[in-house]
């Protein structure tokens, strides 16, 4: 057993007490004093969701719009992320966003609806019942996991929003924290990470706000304490840490899209018949898995989805 009890760990080792206030880094100290006792470091032997974080179970329903496909393994998922804000390394944002304090957060909702306002977390979490949806997710550059996200529609926050008939689009903004983000101190993108959303794709019943995975709350490097999942288009559509939900006229702008608008359209449905300037979109691969799948128009979900795109060319609104 690793993590002592308080009452285990001899008084050379207690902590000072203002470190007791704060209970996972308690538990964290805790575990480095055992794991030091035994001549360990504990990043050698915890992994870091483990180590630095004390994710919460969550109760939920299951989903309709679940797949039975095979799932990442937690592991995977947890370890191998975008989320530039920390590291452009794939294993980057779970080494290094053991800093990021997820709460208290609040998501500010602006623009054209009813009466701006500030909703907590903790409210958000109460907005609808909490689903388990188990999607495919394709990022654009080729490889893709199968996630069972806990969350609720995005539907729901629209709803409480009241957008007024000028509302068109909605625009969605990651939190901008330099001292908790070290990837924010380069300039690999125009921070704060936008992105956008047309109002009938943010009201489509698959369209989510994750605030889990695995049955419990967002891992730091995940997009804690909460973010989109659009499964029907590419990967970076889907963004992190909201703080800011604006309802807007016009098309808004777009991280990626504006960082290079001839490689990242603002749709970037999941399209294997469009290919990235600089590689083919035909196929992907599923992490863990050696062979190469075929892509499927809209990820597979065009039963849902396709119908929004009706009479638009998809090659020219990639
Ligand atoms: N704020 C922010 N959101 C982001 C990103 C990012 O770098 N910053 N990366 C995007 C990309 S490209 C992908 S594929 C997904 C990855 O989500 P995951 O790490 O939970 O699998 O997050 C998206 N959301
Ligand atoms: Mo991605």
């Amino acid at each position: 057993m690793l993590i002592k009890k308080p009452s285990d760990i001899p008084s050379s080792e207690i902590t000072p007490k203002w470190l007791y206030t704060n209970r996972r880094r308690f538990i964290a100290t805790a575990a480095m004093a055992g794991a030091a006792a035994m001549g360990y470091k504990a990043f050698e032997l915890f992994s870091p969701s483990e180590s630095a974080q004390a994710n919460e179970k969550l109760q939920f329903t299951k989903s309709q719009y679940s797949t039975t496909e095979k799932q990442t393994p937690y592991k995977d998922v947890t370890t191998y992320n975008n989320y530039y804000e920390f590291s452009t390394d794939k294993s980057g944002p779970s080494e290094l966003a053991g800093k990021f304090k997820p709460r208290p957060w609040t998501v500010a909702i602006e623009g054209e609806v009813a009466k701006p306002r500030q909703i907590d977390i903790d409210s958000l979490l109460k907005l609808a019942p909490l689903e388990e949806r188990i999607y495919r997710h394709r990022c654009v550059e080729g490889w893709s996991i199968v996630v069972p996200w806990i969350g609720f529609p995005l539907k729901a926050l629209v709803d409480v929003a009241q957008p007024n008939s000028k509302a068109k689009f909605v625009q969605f903004e990651t939190v901008y924290r330099p001292s908790e983000m070290p990837g924010l101190n380069r300039a690999v993108l125009d921070w704060p990470y936008v992105e956008g959303l047309r109002l009938d794709e943010a009201t489509n019943p698959l369209a989510l706000l994750a605030v889990g995975l695995y049955g419990e709350t967002l891992p730091n490097q995940n997009g804690a304490p909460i973010r989109l999942v659009v499964p029907w288009k590419y990967g970076f559509k889907s963004i992190k840490s909201i703080v800011k939900v604006r309802f807007v006229k016009d098309q808004p702008k777009a991280t990626w899209n504006e960082a290079a608008p001839n490689e990242y359209g603002f749709y970037s449905n999941v399209n294997p018949n469009v290919d990235h300037p600089r590689w083919s979109q035909a196929k992907e691969r599923r992490l863990g898995e050696f062979l190469k799948r075929d892509t499927l128009m809209f990820n597979g979900y065009g039963d849902q989805v396709a119908s929004m795109y009706n009479g638009m060319d998809l090659k020219k609104n990639f």
